[in-house]
């Protein structure tokens, strides 16, 4: 098997030509094209879409906004003939409507449980906050639904640099007792560019 072993390989790897592929607000509408995936979720306004471009090379690729619950469906954005970065609609929206709320679980569990092509989900965790509740709960459903994970963790140059060491270690010991989560978190900051090369990295070995 190929590997990608040096951040400048890894980096035009994820900055080649990049389309947006599709937009599916419903199970339906999901694409049937069978790339390899790796998708990205966590809370709203944690910092997905930011991610996205920064791991692209690309600031106007997914739709950024200061308005949380901005990114309502799957965008599917295509990376040459190699892979969909999928940008998902994230939880935890404190005005989402009990009817947006029913809608995005069935959306998410209809990816989650059916996608054969998703080499790996990535969870954005704000360093700000930590792990919440309703991203305990979010883990383990993904843990039932036995799907492959990994941490990353998000907008690290809001917080105090003496501060982060303790934000990952936290993080790390509640992503220890899940048997589907890689056991180490990324740090990164989209808008500094900091940690993007380690997770193109890691990333990379999961779609060649
Ligand atoms: N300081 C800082 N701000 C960030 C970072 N990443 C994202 N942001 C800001 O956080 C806000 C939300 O970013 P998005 O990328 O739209 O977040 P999202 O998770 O896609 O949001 P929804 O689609 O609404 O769920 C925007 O104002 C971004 O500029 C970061 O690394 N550092
Ligand atoms: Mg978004």
């Amino acid at each position: 098997m190929a590997t990608i072993t040096t951040p400048k390989k890894a980096e035009s790897f994820f900055t080649g030509n990049c389309v947006f592929a599709a937009g599916a607000p419903t199970p339906e509408s999901l694409p049937r094209e069978n790339f390899p995936e790796i998708a990205f979720i966590g809370r709203s306004n944690v910092g997905k879409s930011s991610l996205v471009n920064a791991l692209t090379g690309k600031n106007m690729l997914a739709r950024v906004s200061n308005t949380p619950g901005r990114t309502q469906q799957l965008n599917f954005f295509r990376l040459g003939d190699r892979m969909m970065l999928v940008d998902m609609p994230g939880y935890g929206y404190a005005k989402a409507s009990k009817t947006a709320i029913y809608d995005w679980n069935c959306l998410i569990d209809a990816y989650l449980k059916d996608r054969g092509n998703l080499k790996r989900l990535c969870l954005l965790i704000d360093a700000r906050h930590g792990v919440k509740e309703n991203d305990r709960e979010f883990m383990h459903r993904l843990h039932v639904y036995a799907v492959p994970f990994v941490v990353i963790i998000t907008k690290t140059d809001k917080i105090k640099k003496s501060e982060i060491e303790a934000v990952k270690e936290s993080v790390e010991a509640e992503i220890k007792k899940i048997a589907t989560a890689w056991p180490k978190a990324f740090l990164t900051s989209a808008e500094k560019g900091l940690g993007i090369e380690e997770v193109r990295l890691f990333l990379a070995q999961y779609v060649l």
